[in-house]
């Protein structure tokens, strides 16, 4: 990753200088810079010429309460104050201001992104007032009041809508330049942005799985397919990619540890692309609706495999089934680690059963899963009992899947093969590990044990027809350990209730049997309570539990004393045999500048490409 970033950088330095002659900036929000301000939504920025609003629950901008009465009054506004005003109810005003194009001011356009910011916050009165001025007498304003988002707010995009179509023929690039006089950026699209807030549930997760849920509109409110969406990381690691519907719609969910704080979704059209910023401040999940307020390029870009996702960005450019692949994590590994006294309340020293694993899952360009792969490795064993490792898969449908059984140092213990598993199998649980004395040849848990790397298992799962994601869950799934001893199972909390509704994977001090951390974690000794500041090895574990997961998002990165916990090597086997076996590399790419009816967006992208 280091070596990705400094090329980054370099890139971006060069394509910098290239362009420092016209004064362009480019947005390296990547590298921790701060985002352009061009949203007036706290937490929402984005590429040049992209609007934030907030939205009224149905995809429209939302209304202001206060406006019906400021409207009525009707027009103190001059068609400048208009301007400066709401992206939607400006958009009017501006219409008035912009002599002749009317309609076109309309578009929604106008709103320069410092105005938006202004106006999100209410008042918005003159805008209001202008809009229902400018409106007033045609007949699409009708058509949009209909719709009870009288006013500007709801009535903005609609108006922008219907403002054009009315014109239409008028070009568009009308509108972007006549409302952007005062920024001089052109509004290409307006995001209205109905992303559920809150705080999620704390059950000592360490990931957090946000839906994600968008639609695409082109500027006379028409659906827009084949919109490739890509979403990733702050550090650039892809989290999602797909391509709108039909119905111009894109879903899917984004599953990304707690402490992630931004992410970052491209659009892309016929290569015009848009970029969104998001702060993942108590974001329960992402919904939007892109309404662009320019023409959308009709030109083609290369799709070799037809599959809607043009070559540039298709991980399987050849491959018509699939077009992405996201990995979980991106780099590296996660541990799990099981209690396993399970119904009893464990010790918490979190190491009877510690796998080290990762997945894969390949999806097609609607979204869904085609493949699903993992490799895990069994790290420690502390405990008397004895363990297998499983999944369930809550799918519809049967796969195919192939399996493979290794030591340490490779040697082969199950040879590759292939099996065909029903649905039935798949939901029942699909064993990863056998016998957990078998798997390894040490316990790894007490101080001065030499770590003995145990068994690792690779899994390549092919559902026989697509799944989606609602029917397979999001990573790590449900992936448990049955103890054969005691003939219990142990999962994850959050997926299973006891009869009086209490989670049946929290004991009675809300204490979990098996806990999700990223990276090759270091568990604690054998017998030593992570939850004693006595014994543990994680001061701050304690505090972001009683913070609710809210703070010290990363104690498990930060080993306050190194004597209670077990020195799990940092590069693990099962990164060297990642590496050697699948190796990746995430490539900064497509730096550029797309024109586009006189509008420039520029625009980051990353592609991940596939070295077998
Ligand atoms: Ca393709
Ligand atoms: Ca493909
Ligand atoms: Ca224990
Ligand atoms: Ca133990």
């Amino acid at each position: 990753m280091k070596k990705f970033l400094a090329l980054a950088m370099i890139a971006g330095f060069i394509y910098n200088c290239g362009d420092k002659k016209n004064g362009l900036l480019l947005p390296f929000f990547f590298l921790g810079s701060q985002h352009t301000a061009t949203g007036g939504l706290p937490g929402n920025s984005g590429s040049p010429g992209v609007v934030f609003v907030p939205g009224d629950g149905s995809g429209n901008p939302v209304t202001p309460p206060a406006d019906n009465t400021n409207n009525s009054g009707g027009s103190t506004s001059t068609p400048s104050d208009s301007n400066s005003n709401s992206g939607s109810g400006n958009s009017n005003s501006g219409s008035s201001g912009n002599s002749g194009s009317s309609n076109d001011s309309n578009s929604g356009s106008s709103s320069s992104p410092s105005d938006t910011a202004s106006n999100s916050g209410n008042s918005s009165d003159e805008s209001s007032n202008s809009n229902s001025s400018s409106n007033s007498g045609s007949e699409n304003n009708t058509a949009s009041n209909g719709s009870s988002n009288n006013e500007n707010s709801g009535s903005s995009s609609d108006n922008t809508n219907t403002g054009s179509d009315s014109n239409s023929g008028s070009s568009s690039n009308n509108s972007g330049s006549g409302s952007n006089d005062s920024s001089g950026t052109p509004t290409v699209a307006v995001v209205v942005v109905e992303d559920p807030k809150g705080d999620s549930t704390f059950n000592y997760n360490t990931t957090i799985n946000i839906p994600l849920n968008l639609t695409v509109l082109d500027k006379k409110s028409n659906v827009v397919a084949g919109a490739t969406v890509l979403v990733y990381d702050e550090n650039n690691n892809i989290l999602f990619q797909g391509v709108s519907d039909s119905s111009g719609k894109v879903t899917g969910t984004l599953t990304v540890p707690t402490s992630v704080g931004n992410v970052t979704i491209d659009i892309s059209i016929g290569g015009e692309s848009i970029t969104q910023y998001i702060s993942l401040e108590s974001v329960l999940g992402i919904n939007r609706t892109i309404r662009y307020e320019i023409n959308l390029p009709a030109s083609q870009v290369a799709d070799t495999d037809g599959d809607g996702i043009p070559d540039d960005t298709d991980i399987y450019p050849n491959d018509a089934t699939r077009s992405t692949e996201v990995a979980y994590p991106a780099e590296g590994v996660f541990t799990v680690a099981y209690e396993d006294s399970y119904p009893s309340a464990g010790d918490a020293d979190l190491n009877d059963y510690v796998i080290q694993f990762k997945n894969e899952e390949d999806l097609n360009s609607s979204g869904k899963i085609v493949r699903l792969r993992g490799t895990y490795q069994h790290v420690a064993k502390g405990a008397g009992y004895r363990h297998q490792l499983f999944i369930k898969l809550p799918v519809d449908v049967g796969a195919s899947i192939t399996y493979k059984l290794t030591q340490a140092d490779g040697k082969v213990e199950v040879a590759t093969n292939t099996v065909s598993v029903s649905a039935a199998n798949l939901k029942s649980g699909y064993q990863i590990f056998d016998d957990s004395n078998k798997t390894i040849r040490g316990q790894n848990v007490h101080p001065g044990d030499v770590f003995k790397a145990g068994f690792i298992a690779t899994v390549e799962i092919v559902f026989n027809a697509p799944v989606e994601r609602a029917k397979l869950g999001s990573f790590p799934y449900d992936l448990y350990a049955y103890v054969i001893n005691t003939k219990q199972e142990i999962h994850f909390p959050g997926s299973y209730k006891n009869n009086n509704g209490t989670d049946k994977y929290l004991d009675s001090t809300g204490f979990p049997w098996a806990i999700l951390v990223p990276g090759a974690w270091k568990y604690p000794y054998e017998r030593y309570d992570i939850r004693k500041d006595s014994e543990s090895g994680y001061s701050e574990f304690n505090l972001w539990v009683s913070s609710g997961g809210k703070e010290y998002k990363t104690w498990y990165y930060d080993v306050t004393n190194e004597s209670k916990v077990f020195p799990v090597p940092s590069d693990s086997t099962l990164l060297g045999y990642l590496f050697l076996s699948v190796k990746k590399f995430a490539i900064f790419y497509a730096l550029g500048l797309v024109i586009a009816g006189g509008i420039a967006v520029y625009f980051l992208r990353k592609k991940q490409s596939l070295v077998v």
